[in-house]
């Protein structure tokens, strides 16, 4: 066994065992957020970065956790605690020749979209070249983990203990949609919400899960509500 596949064998049996969880599913309509990431692409290229479906979701999964802080904490069951942090640091699974790695991107919600596109490319990159460090895997409050540039429908993750959610993204697809009184073709980006059920019940879980979905489907949600 490798250090990172022993490591990850180690985390993953703790979660498991110890985090009683549950996935709720769904599915964003993403056919107008397409289009404008396809308009200011170019300027996030400018700056040196990628905009990318991660990236925008660091963006609303970081406004989600400030609207429902449960989702932004840890259990302490020898105390019989729960601890609410009140930062915002994101971890994104990254596949590398390695293994699974998942650095962590911190103070996600003071950074703008051009700032997490920069962020996103330079750890994904610093993790592929082997070039994290243990810190930079450490003290997430949350985790994405997006497998959609690989293809798939849906998936299950394993919650990252000591977080109590993680969210999955699985590949975007074109699919009828009956609206208007019509199909329509529209771009639809499927979801998997991970929670620990100690501490998120179940109606809490799909509350979260739509408004990261009606703020992927109308982006005004992050300054109203955000
Ligand atoms: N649906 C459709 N297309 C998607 C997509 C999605 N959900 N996510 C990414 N893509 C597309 C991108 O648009 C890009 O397309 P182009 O090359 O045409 O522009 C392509 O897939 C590659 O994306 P990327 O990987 O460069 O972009 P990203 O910033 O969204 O993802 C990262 C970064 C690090 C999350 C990703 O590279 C990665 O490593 N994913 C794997 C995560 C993983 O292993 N999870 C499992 C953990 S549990 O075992």
């Amino acid at each position: 066994m490798s250090a990172v596949r022993r490591k990850t064998a180690e985390n993953l049996s703790h979660a498991w065992s110890s985090v009683p969880q549950v996935t709720q599913y769904d599915e964003a309509d993403i056919t107008e957020l397409e289009q404008l990431r396809k308009r200011y692409a170019g300027r996030v290229e400018a700056a040196g970065g990628k905009l990318t479906m991660t990236a925008l979701l660091l963006k609303v999964v970081a406004s989600a956790l400030k609207v429902f802080p449960q989702f932004n904490a840890s259990v302490d069951m020898a105390n019989q605690e729960i601890i609410y942090k009140k930062y915002y640091h994101i971890g994104v699974a990254v596949d590398t020749e390695r293994g699974l790695l998942v650095p962590v991107i911190r103070d996600v919600d003071k950074k703008n979209l051009i700032e997490l596109s920069l962020a996103l490319n330079q750890i994904a990159e610093r993790a592929r070249q082997k070039k994290l460090s243990l810190e930079e895997m450490q003290g997430g409050t949350f985790t994405i983990s997006n497998l959609g540039g690989l293809g798939g429908t849906h998936f299950s993750p394993i919650v990252h203990a000591p977080e109590v959610a993680i969210l999955g993204v699985s590949r975007a697809r074109m699919k009828p949609v009956f609206r208007n009184g019509q199909f329509e073709p529209r771009l639809l980006l499927p979801l998997s919400l991970s929670y620990d059920h100690r501490l998120i019940d179940g109606a809490d879980g799909v509350r979260f899960l739509r408004w990261i979905v009606e703020a992927l489907e109308q982006p005004f949600l992050l300054t109203l509500e955000g």
